[in-house]
């Protein structure tokens, strides 16, 4: 039962069906579905799909537009149920978030927003293709604890060093720590731009959250 909703989910997303992503996953909410689970077990296998068949040249700017549209509409509609099952008595820390420059990929970053904080983290969401100088301009405004970094092109990773690089020349870098993610960032990018801390999915991105913080 479950799975056929799942497989419904990839679908309307495989579709670019914005109406139909909307509509499964208040289906799933209804039925009292874990959102998270809907997400990752449903929508984005069907967007995972798309991606693949764009970069080998079956499927067009087009139908990614369509199917990132259709991913949106379901995460917006599972994202109250996301907040409602987060427990956060005490506030665990300010967060700055960010797609860096260049970069205008939202739908992982807003779920990394979404889940911190429903978590209990503060979160600062500036949104995507944001330049270093405005997050670093954000983190000195909020006193931030932790920079969130999310890049998804293999030509935009780069940004991710150079707001650490930022962040050193003003001295800033010990004060604040540096969370990184995105599909094309490795274990070993993350050390040699010596991030804090880095997390393949929006679940693991709050306990790395916690864990650089010492919570
Ligand atoms: Co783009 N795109 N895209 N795209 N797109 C990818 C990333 C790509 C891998 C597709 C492919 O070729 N297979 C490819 C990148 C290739 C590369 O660099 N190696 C690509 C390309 C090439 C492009 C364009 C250049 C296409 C073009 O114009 N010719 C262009 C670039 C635009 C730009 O940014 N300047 C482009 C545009 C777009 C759309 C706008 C059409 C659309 C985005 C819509 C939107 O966000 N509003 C889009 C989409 C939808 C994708 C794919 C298909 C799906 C991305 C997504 O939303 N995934 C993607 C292929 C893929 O990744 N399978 C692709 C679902 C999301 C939940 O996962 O974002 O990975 P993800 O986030 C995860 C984790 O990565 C992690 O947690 C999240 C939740 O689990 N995470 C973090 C993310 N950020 C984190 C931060 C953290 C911690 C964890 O701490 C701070």
């Amino acid at each position: 039962m479950e799975n056929e909703l799942f497989q419904k989910m990839a679908q309307s997303v495989l579709d670019g069906d914005s109406d139909a992503a909307s509509a499964l996953a208040k289906e799933a909410v209804d039925a009292g579905i874990d959102p998270l689970e809907a997400i990752t077990k449903g929508f984005v296998t069907g967007v995972n799909q798309v991606g693949e068949s764009f970069a080998s040249g079956q499927a067009f700017l087009p139908e990614l537009v369509m199917a990132g549209e259709a991913m949106k509409a379901a995460v917006a509609t599972l994202e109250p149920e996301m907040q409602k099952r987060g427990v956060h008595r005490t506030m665990l820390g300010k967060v700055v978030l960010a797609t860096v420059e260049g970069d205008i990929h939202e739908i992982g970053k807003s779920l990394v927003g979404t889940m911190l904080s429903a978590s209990g983290f503060q979160v600062y969401d500036l949104g995507v293709d944001v330049p270093a100088a405005r997050i670093i301009a954000k983190v000195k405004e909020v006193d931030a604890n932790i920079v969130g970094l999310s890049a998804l092109l293999t030509t935009t990773m780069v940004k991710q060093k150079e707001v650490i690089d930022e962040l050193d020349k003003l001295g800033l870098r010990k004060k604040v720590k540096v969370m990184v993610g995105g599909a094309p960032v490795t274990r070993d990018w993350v050390q040699k731009i010596e991030a804090d801390g880095y997390s393949e999915d929006a679940i693991g991105a709050v306990a790395v959250a916690k864990q650089v913080l010492g919570l």
